[in-house]
């Protein structure tokens, strides 16, 4: 077995995104895509010489190619041991739990969570650091640097691992360990939630449910934690093998593309509660019979009830939201006199916060939420945590909900995405924006008047770091608000997000429709930004 240096040119466009490297498959075969990358990862650390890494991703299709270049390349830059998911699988969250448990020096977990797999589809890269959180900006500046300056990587000449096959086997001086994918996450699960009151919920016959995996990396989890631990029916979990293209869907839990789950949730004879995951496990929905919890309301609703739950009784040190995310949870925190911090989009912004031990839930209106369990927002974690919270107060989820927006007014809220948009006039439409922002404030349109308008910026409380035009923002002097930025996930054009809000306290007008509710913001947002102009697209693709 020797060590060979294979000389190798830069690619230009590897710098990462909102949430690491994502590309479609095709551009992640070429030659030394993915080597160079992995590389400008090595390159960018230090003091890992005999360390550990953990290393897993969410099965789709070149996981299993990519983590024996990985592990080649681990052993050939002097990576002490690597803990490896079996069959290569590690959802997000349970790759956080691993890095942490393990005090590894990081990980590099492969996704690109919610776009569709299969070899014309995408594939996603991201390096996490001890805390097992995603590495933040200063780490994935120096990544890029790197990547755009490599002229050679490391890789063992060896044959490959058997992934399938739990235990340690030896790659020239470094130790490969095939861990069971499950057994530490369903621990710590199990650490936070009263698992004998929720089995005992579930073995009532009062209370059924249906959890959809969506064919990707959650299913083994799933089927572990709600089937065998807490004794729910064989079958609660659906779609549960996970598959390369995650059977040609899409594997973005919200109303669009989870349709199978929200079928069963809205027809005859509906369970209780319904629950969908991503690609790679840290997006969460939810649902009751009938009825669809957003995402900004869900982490609300936690933050309010956390007490009721084990890992949680003693109260929460604070809460965090995206910018975008709805102001829903900002009121739970001023209720309960606790800090709300409002960060940039993408859960590496959290990780401060959650060292630091200023926020304990963190949320974005992405159908992501977690706390500080892990250092990644955490699908099945947010399941639990409402099983929990239903086990106790033996409620609908709709009349969970509406008795929040009763003590806490409700805020409306949509995001229309615009994706595969032409990335100059997406590019055009921003900047475009961005010029009118000094002429918004006092303006008035219609019954709303600017209050703020501005490009988000963000100064990490923690280590001083800043972080600039994170989205556009403009706030009536109603808290109503619309927020314009562009994804940093997407591999094909620009994707434009439009996030509205509105808030209402009055109890009477809380049964809207979102849309209906929102339908003015949603003609003034075009009005401002020119959307349809701009774009050339009469309605967005996916509403949320
Ligand atoms: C999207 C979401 C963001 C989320 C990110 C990663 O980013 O808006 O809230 O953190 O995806 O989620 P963007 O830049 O496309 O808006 V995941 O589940 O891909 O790891
Ligand atoms: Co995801």
């Amino acid at each position: 077995m020797s060590i060979k240096t294979v000389s190798t040119q830069p690619f230009t466009d590897q710098k990462p995104g909102t949430s690491g490297l994502r590309k479609r498959v095709k551009a992640f075969q070429q030659t030394n895509y993915l080597e160079n990358f992995v590389q400008a990862i090595f390159n960018s650390l230090e003091g890992y010489q005999g360390q550990t890494l953990v290393v897993g991703g969410d099965g789709r299709y070149y996981n299993r190619q990519a983590i024996q270049i990985i592990l080649k390349m681990s052993a050939a830059n002097g990576f002490g041991r690597v803990l490896v998911g079996q069959g290569g699988i590690l959802s997000t969250p349970a790759a956080s739990c691993v890095i942490r448990k393990n005090q590894a020096f990081g990980g590099i977990i492969l996704s690109a969570s919610h776009n569709p797999g299969g070899p014309d589809n995408d594939f996603g890269i991201k390096y996490n650091i001890g805390n097992g959180g995603p590495a933040p900006e200063k780490v994935t500046e120096a990544i890029y640097t790197y990547s755009k300056e490599i002229t050679s990587y490391q890789i063992l000449a060896t044959e490959d691992v058997n992934l399938d096959k739990l235990g340690t086997s030896q790659l020239g001086s470094m130790q490969v360990e095939v861990i069971d994918s499950v057994a530490d996450y369903g621990d710590l699960m199990a650490s936070l939630f009263d698992f004998d009151l929720i089995r005992k919920f579930i073995a009532s016959g009062n209370f059924r449910m249906c959890i959809d995996s969506m064919h990707a990396v959650t299913g083994p989890y799933a089927i572990e934690i709600f089937e065998e631990r807490l004794g729910a029916p064989i079958g609660t979990v659906q779609n549960g093998t996970p598959l390369e293209d995650f059977g040609g869907g899409h594997p973005d839990p919200n109303l669009v593309y989870a349709h199978e789950l929200v079928d069963i949730l809205y027809g005859e004879g509906a369970p209780d509660f319904g629950a969908a995951s991503d690609g790679d496990g840290d997006r969460n929905m939810i649902l009751g019979r009938k009825f669809f919890v957003t995402p900004s309301d869900s982490l609300a609703i936690l933050a309010a009830n956390a007490k009721l739950v084990p890992g949680y009784s003693s109260g929460l040190a604070g809460v965090a939201r995206s910018m975008p995310t709805s102001q829903a949870v900002d009121k739970v925190a001023a209720q309960l006199g606790m800090d709300c911090y409002e960060t940039p989009t993408g859960w590496k912004f959290f990780g401060n916060l959650l060292d630091a031990g200023k926020a304990t839930l963190c949320g974005e209106e992405s159908f992501g939420t977690g706390s500080n369990h892990v250092r990644e927002k955490d699908g099945l974690w947010a399941v639990l945590f409402w099983l929990n919270i239903l086990a106790v107060k033996q409620q609908s989820v709709e009349s969970i909900v509406k008795e929040h927006w009763q003590s806490y007014g409700r805020n409306y809220y949509s995001r229309h995405d615009y994706e595969e948009v032409d990335t100059e006039k997406a590019n055009t439409l921003m900047t475009n924006l961005r010029s009118l922002l000094s002429t918004l404030k006092g303006k008035q349109f219609g019954q709303y008047q600017v209050a703020y308008a501005d490009d988000f910026g963000y100064t990490d409380p923690i280590d001083g770091s800043i972080s600039q035009k994170q989205g556009i923002r403009i706030g009536f002097s109603d808290g109503s608000r619309i927020v314009f930025r562009l994804s940093g996930t997407g591999t094909q054009g620009a994707t434009l997000r439009v996030y509205l809000e509105s808030y209402e306290p009055d109890v009477a007008k809380q049964n809207l429709d979102p849309q209906q509710a929102l339908a003015d913001l949603i003609t003034l947002s075009d009005e401002i930004a020119q959307i349809r102009q701009m774009t050339g697209r009469e309605k967005p693709t996916v509403i949320t």
